[in-house]
């Protein structure tokens, strides 16, 4: 069999139902076209997932995919993905998350592990190289995620590699997500969810081998380069300072903080959530395994505990719901962890279950700024206890049920992230086509766009968010590992190929990187298109507020997205990619990029 340093060319593939497992031997094409992480789950997923399946059901199928660079030396590669068809959207769902599983993961021998089936009772897996173990759970259900990886540790030594869910992932949250080192969250659009759906408390791992690499000096050479450059950065000093929470500052001045449920892009009481107040407080620092550049700023909540902040935490808890002290969006951001659910659709359904109150939908004493209301109806989401039960379900479907789809921000059921868009077109178009729902992941293109002209809709905007999609979205969520190195500190992008050519042996260019992208997004979105059964321009556009209703405040004042311009780059981003104008991929553009099998459905909906 061929040799592919780099790749284990091992997949665990773990049957709940029958608690059997078997080691996959695949072939090398598939490491050459669609490289690691999201790549392989999307490619797992297409084959071997039954149309139509049931997110919370037995067939769907939870990938945890680690890529060629985790876990290796190198800067931050600590990371790994866990994707599933997402119970909030009803399409292809991912989450990139830092744990000491991904190290673990890349050492007991697996480029992927697939869970399928349902148990019958809580159960957790326990993996040590060859050896895979079903155990009892029993002990487990309903306890915190905090508490179960100490639980964990405490049995399988400290240096293990925990994911677990929290009671939300239990009670089918359609937001839960994976939790790891009690503040890595990860799977934003419900991957929690399809863990509990299996009655999957935990994945504990221990791996022991080396890896194997094309040229251990060489990338021990580039590795420490790259490090080191990291550290010269003159980002570094500030990086390591305020980490994500400088954005906070930043977003308010220039009105794309997320205020009242995105009413607004400004909050009168912003410096009391900022980065620099932050900073007053902050009591340490820590971060995911293999990270010379640590951002988990760690502070103490108005309720005495520890919590990890990072800014789209602060900004959807805070300054989205109207809360102003920092100590209080805290004990937000630390439920969420602990419960298992993810900050920003917690915060996008807050903001909307504030505001339908406040219109009178939905009959609820609770109102801007008022934290213990806040925290209390928090508590009934992820408990799914009364309104709440409506909230856990994703603003979409609360909207159907209640009212208000004005002002539900999500785009294919996934809420937005802590960018305003009244004043921001690439950035809408970056959550429109996004591959999982109005993410910022893929495309967090509004840095750029604040200093090149907040107000056109041309086409090298259209350019731009697609060049960030490959880098990001391609490159950063194939080879997994993390962007921040890139994106905050500035490390050439040039790094990457090295590694990766020291890594596998094989010299990729950034072309030849962007061709793996393009055939993720081409796959993920007839993924959607299969499961969808057909496709509108409809599921690819932004919330109607950023349409309809101007910001009130700050700079930008009377400022809103002009419906007819936004189609206009929708179409010139559909044809960029080589999608049809109702944005399937094009038969063709498929089969340009090895993907024959998608191209009949393609013939069928483009
Ligand atoms: C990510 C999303 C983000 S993006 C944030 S803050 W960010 C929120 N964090 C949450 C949290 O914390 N707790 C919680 N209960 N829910 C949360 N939901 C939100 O989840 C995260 C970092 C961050 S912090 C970002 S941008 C970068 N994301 C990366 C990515 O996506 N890919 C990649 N290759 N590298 C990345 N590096 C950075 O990682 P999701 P993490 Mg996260 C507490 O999971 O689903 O991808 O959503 O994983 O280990 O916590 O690291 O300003
Ligand atoms: Fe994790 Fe932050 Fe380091 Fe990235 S920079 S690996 S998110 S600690």
């Amino acid at each position: 069999m061929e040799r592919l340093p780099g790749w284990t060319k091992n997949i665990l593939w773990i049957d709940l139902t029958r608690r059997t497992w078997r080691v996959w031997r695949y072939d090398g094409a598939m490491a050459r076209m669609f490289l690691g992480g999201r790549g392989f789950a999307i490619k797992i997923l297409w084959d071997f997932m039954r149309p139509g399946a049931d997110p919370l059901g037995p067939d769907n199928l939870l990938v945890f995919a680690v890529g060629p660079l985790t876990g290796l030396p190198g800067p931050s590669t600590g990371k790994l993905v866990v994707a599933a068809k997402s119970p909030l959207t009803g399409g292809y769902g991912d989450g990139n998350i830092g744990s000491r599983a991904a190290l673990h993961m890349k050492a007991a021998g697996y480029d992927a592990i697939v869970v399928e089936g349902a148990s019958d009772r809580p159960v957790y897996i326990y993996i040590e190289d060859d050896k895979v173990e079903f155990r009892d759970a029993d002990h487990l259900w309903g306890l915190d995620a905090f508490t179960v990886e100490r639980r964990l540790l405490r049995e399988h030594g400290r240096g293990a590699g925990v994911l677990t869910i929290g009671p939300a992932g239990e009670k089918l949250v359609r937001f839960a997500t994976v939790v790891s080192q009690e503040g890595r969250s990860g799977g934003r659009p419900g991957m929690g969810a399809v863990m509990g759906a299996k009655k999957l408390k935990a994945i504990v791992i221990r791996g022991t081998r080396t890896p194997e690499v094309f040229d251990e000096d060489e990338l021990r050479r580039v590795a420490a380069e790259a490090l080191r450059d990291i550290k010269r950065s003159p980002l570094y000093e500030g990086w390591m300072r305020q980490g994500t929470m400088a954005t906070i500052q930043w977003a308010n001045a220039n009105s794309v903080l997320p205020a009242y449920n995105f009413r607004e892009g400004v909050f009168e009481e912003a410096d009391k959530i900022s980065g620099d107040y932050m900073e007053r407080i902050k009591i340490g620092q820590r971060g995911c395994p293999n990270c010379n550049m640590v951002c988990g700023n760690m502070i103490r909540d108005s309720e005495g505990q520890v919590v990890e902040l990072d800014y789209e935490n602060v900004a959807m808890l805070g300054s989205n719901l109207g809360l102003a002290r920092l100590e209080d969006v805290a004990v937000l951001n630390r439920l969420a962890d602990m419960y298992g659910v993810d900050t920003i659709s917690l915060g996008a359904v807050l903001g909307f279950l504030i505001e339908a109150a406040e219109r009178k939908l939905v009959e609820l004493d609770v109102s801007w700024g008022e934290f213990r209301r806040i925290r209390e109806l928090a508590e009934d989401v992820v408990n799914r206890r009364g309104v709440g039960n409506i909230g856990a379900e994703g603003v979409k479907r609360a909207a159907e049920r209640l009212g208000g789809s004005d002002f539900a921000m999500h785009v294919k059921g996934l809420e937005v992230s802590a960018y305003d868009c009244h004043a921001a077109p690439a950035m809408a178009l970056a959550y429109a086509t996004s591959p999982i729902g109005a993410h910022h992941k893929d495309a967090w293109v509004i840095a750029w766009e604040v200093k090149y002209n907040r107000f056109s809709y041309d086409r090298e905007k259209v350019r731009k968010v697609i060049e960030l999609q490959r880098v990001r979205g391609g490159l950063f969520e194939a080879a997994v590992a993390c962007r921040f190195p890139w994106v905050e500190v500035g490390l050439d992008l040039s790094y990457y190929p090295r590694l990766l050519k020291a890594v596998t042996g094989v010299s990729y260019t950034m072309d030849d990187i962007y061709t793996i992208a393009d055939r993720i997004y081409a796959l993920i979105r007839m993924f959607w298109v299969r499961e969808y059964g057909g496709w509108s321009v409809e599921y690819d556009m932004p919330p109607p507020r950023w349409f309809k209703e101007p910001l009130t405040k700050g700079p930008l004042k009377g400022s809103r997205l002009d419906r007819d311009r936004f189609l206009e780059m929708l179409m010139a981003y559909y044809e960029e990619r080589g999608w049809s104008r109702r944005g399937v991929p094009k038969p063709e553009t498929l089969r340009s990029l090895g993907l024959d099998d998608a191209a009949p459905l393609a013939e069928r909906y483009a």
